[in-house]
């Protein structure tokens, strides 16, 4: 398939994956989100020739600054909310379970759903200047592609919470003293690390690579979890908070939240 908002190279049996949307800080549109779920669900599924896959944002700002809030508004609007959250779900599992490692290359914002992206990941690499945060409650939402759950896991449930219930964001540094990131880098020698542990990891057992992943995912996968996260989450796009929190990051103000 060819893609509209993904640019995909290969070298030495390495996958760079880009996103490609810079005008819009990489944000995940449907387009976005079904190109992912075609390249790890469909395209590359069984290419087991590739050592991994390093995914990255465009440009030099952002990995993904979340989901493209100008487009799910009236998506969520009109349509299932929760569905919606478990079609997500499936997509970023796909990553989770896919056959070779990925590194995200996080190189800028990962914000809300960018932050959820790097998360189903199995190794995140941060340049200096990357942020990490899930901001869904500025827009009156929660998080809907898995961070109520994966964000826990990587650095627990109390500072969890708090990254969850403020919106804030954290830096490149912290999320490393979190155990959010594996490394932080400067740009290039960030992108060299993601190649030197995809070669590495190319050089051992392919099924006990493949097989690894699936025992350890199996630890951390708990269905009633992202269940009511998607339930939650589709409870959340039915409020005029929500309505409210993305007119507002659309119109560039302050939300004036009423709690209904
Ligand atoms: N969506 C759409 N456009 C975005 C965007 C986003 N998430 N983030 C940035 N942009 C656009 C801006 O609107 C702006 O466009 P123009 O005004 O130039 O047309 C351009 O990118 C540059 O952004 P800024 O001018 O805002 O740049 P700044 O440096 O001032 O600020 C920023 C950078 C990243 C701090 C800021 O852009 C920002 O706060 N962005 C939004 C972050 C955010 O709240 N992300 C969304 C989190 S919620 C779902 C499941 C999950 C989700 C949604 C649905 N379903 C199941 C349906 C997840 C939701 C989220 O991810």
């Amino acid at each position: 398939m060819s893609y509209q908002n993904l640019r995909v190279e290969e070298h030495d049996r390495i996958v760079h994956l880009t996103i490609d949307r810079p005008k819009a800080l990489n944000a995940l549109n449907a387009q976005t989100l079904h190109e992912l779920n075609q390249f790890f669900g469909t395209d590359y599924r069984d290419r087991t020739n590739i050592h991994g896959v390093i995914l990255t944002g465009s440009g030099d700002r952002a990995f993904v600054a979340g989901a493209d809030i100008k487009e799910f508004m009236e998506v969520a609007r009109d349509g299932n909310g929760q569905a919606m959250a478990h079609r997500g779900q499936e997509v970023f599992a796909r990553i989770e379970n896919f056959h070779r490692p990925v590194v995200a290359l996080v190189n800028g914002f990962a914000l809300g759903g960018g932050c959820e992206l790097a998360m189903a990941c199995h190794l995140r690499i941060a340049t200096e200047n990357a942020s990490f945060g899930q901001p869904e409650v500025n827009l009156g939402i929660i998080p809907g592609y898995g961070g109520t759950q994966r964000l826990n896991q990587y650095i627990g449930k109390g500072k969890a919470t708090e990254l969850i219930l403020t919106g804030n964001r954290i830096d490149a540094e912290e999320a490393h003293r979190l155990g959010l990131v594996n490394y932080v880098l400067p740009r290039k020698e960030a992108a060299q690390k993601a190649i030197d542990l995809l070669t590495l990891i190319g050089t051992k057992g392919p099924v006990a690579v493949q097989q690894s992943i699936r025992a350890i995912n199996a630890y951390y996968s708990n269905p009633a979890g992202y269940g009511t996260e998607a339930e939650a989450f589709g409870a959340t796009t039915r409020t005029s908070d929500f309505e409210e929190g993305a007119s507002a990051f659309v119109e560039k103000r302050i939300p004036n939240f009423k709690g209904e």
